[in-house]
């Protein structure tokens, strides 16, 4: 085995890091300009509310967190990929299917990039959606609940990072592959990557209910694909996807990934993609995933398996997807809110490349192709280019807009953003970040109509910022004033995992549609009950079903006797509330589980088997009224051969 040493570029961008970590490691001031003003800023008095939701990625936490701008104040922490015994997501029986994967149950992912849904390019509130990176997959969250109502496993792709990156009217969310991986799945040398090795560009379509299916795949070289937005105006149709190791290398990539001087951002029409599956160009390839949705009504979710998927392969179908080329391992694309510009951020370098929309059209109608690649015409970079933003910084990740033509771009190694003006490409002014920047957030600030006002750096560093936390600190977020000509930082707030992206929405658009109660009478839970009455304990040869109710401040029944050892018990929890913010929640001693957490309306289960012989409490974990305290009761537990009759009750002896 042969180790290559680093190469200067990479001893120059290390050595800078290093450079710049140890200066800001040291203190040297807070970045706030004016303590007073930047506290009136950011202060939401008690019982206001904020003017922006922010939702943010939760990283490796798997989740998505929800604040409020410009307090910083964390309203929410909404379970998506992760399991989550706060809410017993993942635990109680209705939920557990919405982390079925074609691997099996999959408890964790490590979740980028928050999308919103949009009409006319706008974010409308109705659903925000974000990717899964480890397992690939993209969830749906419906925003008049806060829960996550859909999952949908992507196949044929390794690390599905370049999504979700919504079109214009949510007709598409999109998951490009960021591991090439052996196209479909199988078992080939890892050193024949660049014969066998392919990567996927995944258009997942949704319904009119809103339900995500994959429309098709296109075959794509074994590059990865590393971020995307979509077009809009007039470049609505398209989605840009960048790219970096062209190389296709396999081993240390660090070196043999950043040896091209251009990789690409590929764009694909994907209304003409429509077409070609019209005319019936796609291939079936089999496949197997998973689409796990959660229905509001029955509070369950259930798996559908789907077992092929249409891919296009760009030979057959001209037309379908350009190459760009695009200087230094292109991390972030980012489309500005009239659709013309495409920003590359180049990460090896100091300069963002933009392209112009309009020239990559005609560059098209002329044939004003470099070479073509497995049926990819590369365009001639001078023919696409727009201009070059000299940017004094280093590193670029990400850009966003405001409502008023300017982009602002995060540098990891400078540690900073810097504010551009879109289409004469002068920096306007920069701002420190304490420390290294990734994404960078503005309400609205991959839409057609940025809300602007304030931008949120998430940055990858906290160190100093907090009092310390032993080895690990959280991630940090600022809030800087973007509404004047100076950017002008409020505040710092910690925030939950590795928030990658953010997406912000004015809080008009959610909050009135917001749901406060599930209506019992609309409850279809197929072990619902619907009052006191009903509630009882069936048994059917080993499997106890307990019909249980909650209310201020009791179960139904609260007394059980005659459950054995070896029995598989079912706990259906159906909360009678219909008030907002009401929830009981249900734990049992030694139950090798979760709580339960069941809002007004709703009904949930809790998986139980009994392992020895005793009686045990249950109770109330959510503190619900002043009688909180007597929300308990208790189950008798028997050895598996005793005749002790089933048996329950609520006010009286057994
Ligand atoms: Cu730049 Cu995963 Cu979008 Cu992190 S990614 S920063
Ligand atoms: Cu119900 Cu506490």
């Amino acid at each position: 085995m042969k180790f290559k040493p680093l190469n200067f570029l990479m001893l120059t961008l290390t050595g800078l890091f290093v450079f710049s970590a140890c200066k800001n490691g040291m203190k040297q001031n807070s970045g706030i300009l004016n303590n007073q003003s930047a506290a009136q800023k950011v202060y939401v008095a008690p019982g206001e509310h904020d003017e922006y939701y922010a939702f943010f990625s939760g990283g490796f936490s798997g989740q998505v967190s929800v604040y409020g701008l410009p307090s910083g104040r964390l309203l929410k922490i909404i379970p998506v990929f992760s399991v989550d015994a706060e809410k017993g997501y993942g635990f109680n029986e209705e939920t557990k299917p919405m982390l079925n994967t074609s691997f099996g149950f999959v408890p964790w992912d490590d979740a980028h990039h928050p999308e919103l849904s949009q009409t006319n390019g706008i974010p409308d509130g109705r659903w925000l959606f974000i990717n899964g990176n480890n397992t690939p997959r993209i969830a749906k969250l419906d925003l008049s609940t806060f829960e996550t109502t859909e999952i949908i496993e992507i196949p044929n792709s390794g690390g599905n990072h370049s999504s979700p990156f919504t079109t214009e009217n949510s007709e598409y969310v999109v998951a490009g592959t960021r591991f090439s991986v052996p196209f479909p799945q199988k078992d080939v040398a890892i050193g024949s990557y660049k014969d066998n090795f392919k990567g996927a560009l995944s258009f997942i379509k949704l319904d009119e209910d809103g339900h995500m299916d994959i429309a098709f795949q296109v075959l794509v070289p074994g590059y990865d694909y590393d971020l995307a937005h979509s077009g809009k105006g007039k470049s609505h149709g398209w989605t840009f996807f960048t790219t970096y190791n062209s190389e296709q290398s396999h081993t240390l990539k660090e070196i043999n990934a950043s040896q091209n001087d251009k990789d690409f951002i590929a764009a694909v029409n994907w209304k003409k993609a429509e077409e070609y599956l019209a005319q019936g160009k796609a291939q079936d390839y089999p496949t197997e995933y998973l689409i796990n949705r959660y229905d509001e009504h029955s509070h369950t979710s259930t798996s559908i398996t789907r077992n092929s998927v249409k891919v296009l392969i760009p030979e057959e179908c001209p037309g379908l997807i350009y190459y760009l080329p695009t200087p230094k391992s292109p991390h972030g694309v980012d489309v500005d809110p009239t659709g013309e510009y495409i920003v590359g951020n180049g990460k090896l370098s100091a300069d963002l490349t933009v392209h112009s929309f309009d020239k990559m059209m005609t560059a098209i109608a002329n044939e004003a192709f470099e070479e073509t690649i497995d049926g990819i015409p590369v365009l001639k970079f001078e023919e696409v280019l727009a201009g070059t933003v000299s940017s004094g910084g280093l590193g670029p990740l990400h850009t966003e807009f405001d409502a008023d033509g300017n982009a602002y771009t995060t540098f990891f190694i400078s540690s900073e953003v810097v504010k551009w003006k879109v289409g004469s490409w002068e920096v306007l002014d920069r701002a420190p970040c304490y420390y290294s920047v990734g994404h960078l957030m503005i309400p609205g600030g991959d839409s057609k109509k940025p809300w602007g006002k304030y931008l949120v750096a998430l940055n990858k560093i906290t160190k100093d910022r907090y009092l310390p936390t032993g080895p690990e600190m959280n991630h940090s977020a600022q809030l800087y004033d973007i509404s004047g000509d100076k950017m002008e930082m409020l505040l710092d707030f910690p925030t939950v995992g590795e928030p990658h992206y953010g997406q912000g929405i004015a809080a008009d658009v959610i909050k009135n549609r917001s749901k406060k109660i599930y209506p019992l009478n609309d409850n279809t839970h197929p072990h619902n009950i619907k009052s006191e009455a009903e509630a009882r304990v069936e048994r059917d040869g080993d499997v106890v079903r307990i019909y249980m109710t909650s209310i201020r401040s009791h179960f139904a029944p609260d007394n059980i006797e005659g459950i054995k050892v070896g029995d598989k018990v079912y706990v259906h929890l159906t909360n009678l509330e219909q008030d907002w913010d009401t929830p009981h929640g249900l734990s049992i001693m030694g139950a090798r589980n979760a709580e339960l957490l069941v809002m007004p309306g709703q009904t949930e289960t809790l998986y139980w088997e009994p392992q020895k012989p005793g009686v045990y409490p249950f109770y109330c974990t959510d503190f619900c009224s002043a009688l909180h305290q007597e929300m308990q009761g208790y189950i008798r537990v028997s050895e598996a051969t005793s005749d002790i009759k089933l048996s329950w009750s609520l006010g009286e002896s057994i």
